[in-house]
C-alpha cells in the first residue's frame, strides 16, 4: 500500500499534537489525547514522576500529577502507547484528568507549553491512515460511529469499522485487476498468433471471433451488478445514519401535541382543550424502528387568516417546516366532521401519512380509507403508526433490490465520497462491456477497466491525493 504519495502537510507532519477527546464541560473525567514521536519525553518535565513516564511500557497506566513551576495542576492517569501499537501508530498518551473545565484546560495549557501543537480536526485518524492502521473506509466509519443516533445506524458504521466494506471493495478491485491482467496478455500477442477464444484460450470458447470477446466478461458483469447494488443502498444507509424529518401537521385541536408527546414518550409539548395552543414548533429526536427521526410538532393550520397575528406567524412556520419534511403526519380529529380541504389546508409534494386521532372516544366513527386510527391518549394504534412511519421513510430511500445485494450482506457505502466513487467505477466498466458487445478491440477497452479499478482504489485509499485526504479529514471533529 502506498501511503507516501500525499505530501506531508501540517496534518501528517508527525509532530506531537494534543486535543480534548471529550467535550469540555463539568463532568467526572476529561480525556486529552496526545500523539507524535517524543510525546512522552516532552510531557515528562511537567509530570510528577518524569522517569516513570519516560520508561513506561506500552499499554500501561502511570499515575501522578501534572505540575508547573512547583504548582500542582491536576491529578491524572496517563495511558501510555508505544509506536506502532496505538490508534495512530505513533507514540502517544491519553491523559485522564478531572472533568472540570478549569482542570482540563489547565492540563491542555501545560501541554502547549511543553511543545504540543493543537491537533487539527480528524488528525489522529489521518495519522492512523497514513501509518497504515486503517484504510479510508474504516477511517470514515470512525466519524460515523461518533455520530450514529440509533442502534441500526451504529451497526452499519460498526460493520464498516470492522472492515466489511474495505474487504468487499478490495475483492471487487482484485477481480477487475484479474480481468485487466488477462486483457493485457491478449494485447501482448498479435491477433494471428493468439486469438481470444482460439485454441490456446483456456476459456475454451474456441472458434468464436476475436472481436467482441472480452476476457473475464462474466466476472466483469458480476462486479458491475454488485457496484450498482452497493451504490443503490446508499440512500437507505444515509436514512439510518442521518435520519429524517417527520412533521406533525393538522387543524388546531386535532391532538398533534398529544401525539408528539406520546411518540417521544414524555410530556414536552403543551396540550390544552382550546385550539391554537401550539405556536412555535417543538422538535425531538426519536428512534422509529431503528430510523433516527427528527419529530416536529407544529401550530395547527386552519383555513383563512386568524385575527391573531401570533397564530398566523405560527402557521407560516408550520408550512415552512412541512416543505422540508421527509414525511408529513397529517392528523385529524376523528370525532369531528372530516373535510379533506379543511382538515389539511396545505399543499406540497412531500410524502404523507393520514392519522385518525381520538379513536378512544365513543363518538369517533371508523376512519375513512387510508387513515390510521390512533389514540394519542390511550396509545392504541401507536405501534402500527410507527410501523407505517418506518415503512414510508424506507420507501423514500428505496433502491433497486439485487440478489446478494447490501440488504442481504448489510454492507453499504457510508459516505457520499464512497458512493460517488462506486458510480465512477461502474460507469467505465459498463462502457467497457458495451464496447466489447460492439466488437471493439481490447486496446480501447483496457484503459476503461483501469479507470474503474482506480476509482475502487480511491475508496480504500490505495490510490489517493493529498488535497482529497485533507478535505476529508477536516470534516472530522477535533480529538478524533
Ligand atoms: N380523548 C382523546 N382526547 C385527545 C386525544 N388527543 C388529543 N386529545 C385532546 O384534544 C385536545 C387538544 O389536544 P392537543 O394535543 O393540544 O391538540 P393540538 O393539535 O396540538 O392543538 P393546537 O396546538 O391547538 O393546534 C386536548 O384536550 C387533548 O387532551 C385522543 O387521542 N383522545
Ligand atoms: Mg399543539
Amino acid at each position: 500500500m502506498n501511503r507516501d504519495s500525499p505530501e506531508k502537510g501540517a496534518y501528517g507532519d508527525g509532530s506531537p499534537v494534543a486535543a480534548f477527546a471529550t467535550p469540555l464541560s463539568e463532568s467526572a473525567l476529561a480525556v486529552i489525547r496526545c500523539s507524535g514521536g517524543g510525546a512522552l519525553e516532552l510531557a515528562a518535565p511537567f509530570f510528577s514522576r518524569p522517569e516513570k513516564l519516560k520508561t513506561a511500557a506500552g499499554h500501561s497506566i502511570v499515575h501522578g500529577w501534572i505540575r508547573h513551576e512547583g504548582e500542582k495542576i491536576d491529578e491524572v492517569l496517563i495511558s501510555v502507547y508505544r509506536q506502532p501499537k496505538s490508534y495512530t501508530g505513533e507514540e502517544g498518551m491519553d491523559i485522564s484528568c478531572h472533568g472540570g473545565i478549569a482542570a482540563a484546560r489547565g492540563v491542555m495549557k501545560i501541554l502547549r507549553k511543553a511543545g504540543f501543537r493543537d491537533a487539527l480536526p480528524g488528525e489522529f485518524t489521518f495519522r492512523a491512515f497514513m501509518n497504515g492502521r486503517l484504510d479510508l473506509t474504516r477511517a470514515e466509519s470512525v466519524m460515523e460511529m461518533v455520530s450514529a443516533k440509533t442502534g441500526a445506524g451504529l451497526r452499519g458504521a460498526a460493520l464498516r469499522l470492522s472492515g466489511a466494506l474495505e474487504t468487499e471493495i478490495r475483492s471487487l478491485r482484485d477481480k477487475l485487476v484479474e480481468i485487466l491482467a488477462e486483457t493485457e496478455i491478449y494485447l501482448d500477442y498479435s491477433e494471428d498468433e493468439f486469438v481470444p477464444g482460439g485454441a490456446e484460450d483456456p476459456s475454451g470458447t474456441a472458434g468464436e471471433e476475436s472481436g467482441g470477446r472480452m476476457p473475464g466478461r462474466a466476472l466483469a458483469e458480476e462486479v458491475l451488478a454488485r457496484l450498482g447494488a452497493l451504490s443503490a443502498s446508499f440512500k437507505r444507509e444515509r436514512l439510518y445514519q442521518d435520519g429524517a424529518l417527520a412533521v406533525i401537521a393538522g387543524k388546531p385541536n386535532a391532538g398533534k401535541s398529544s401525539l408528539f408527546n406520546r411518540l417521544i414518550g414524555e410530556d414536552r409539548a403543551i396540550v390544552a382543550e382550546s385550539p391554537g395552543t401550539t405556536r412555535d414548533f417543538i422538535e425531538a429526536w426519536i428512534s422509529v424502528e431503528g430510523i433516527p427521526v427528527r419529530l416536529a410538532d407544529t401550530a395547527g393550520i386552519r383555513d383563512g387568516l386568524s385575527p391573531d397575528s401570533v397564530e398566523n406567524t405560527g402557521m407560516d412556520r408550520s408550512r415552512a417546516l412541512m416543505a422540508e419534511a421527509d414525511l408529513v403526519l397529517c392528523v385529524t380529529d376523528g370525532t369531528e366532521k372530516y373535510e379533506h380541504e379543511k382538515d389539511f389546508p396545505f399543499k406540497g409534494e412531500n410524502p404523507r401519512l393520514f392519522i385518525w386521532n381520538k379513536a378512544d372516544l365513543p363518538s369517533c366513527p371508523a376512519p375513512p380509507r387510508g387513515f390510521l386510527p390512533v389514540s394519542a391518549v390511550t396509545g392504541s394504534g401507536i405501534p402500527e403508526l410507527c410501523g407505517a412511519i418506518a415503512a414510508a421513510l424506507e420507501k423514500t430511500a428505496e433502491g433497486p433490490h439485487a440478489p446478494g445485494g447490501p440488504e442481504e450482506t448489510g454492507v453499504a457505502p457510508g459516505t457520499q465520497r464512497q458512493k460517488e466513487l462506486m458510480d465512477q467505477a461502474a460507469a467505465p466498466l459498463a462502457e467497457a462491456l458495451e464496447l466489447a458487445d460492439r466488437g471493439e478491440p481490447l486496446d480501447i477497452i483496457a484503459p476503461l477497466l483501469r479507470e474503474s479499478a482506480n476509482a475502487l482504489g480511491e475508496i480504500t485509499g490505495e490510490v489517493s491525493s493529498a488535497d482529497i485526504l485533507e478535505k476529508m479529514f477536516s470534516k472530522f471533529c477535533v480529538g478524533k
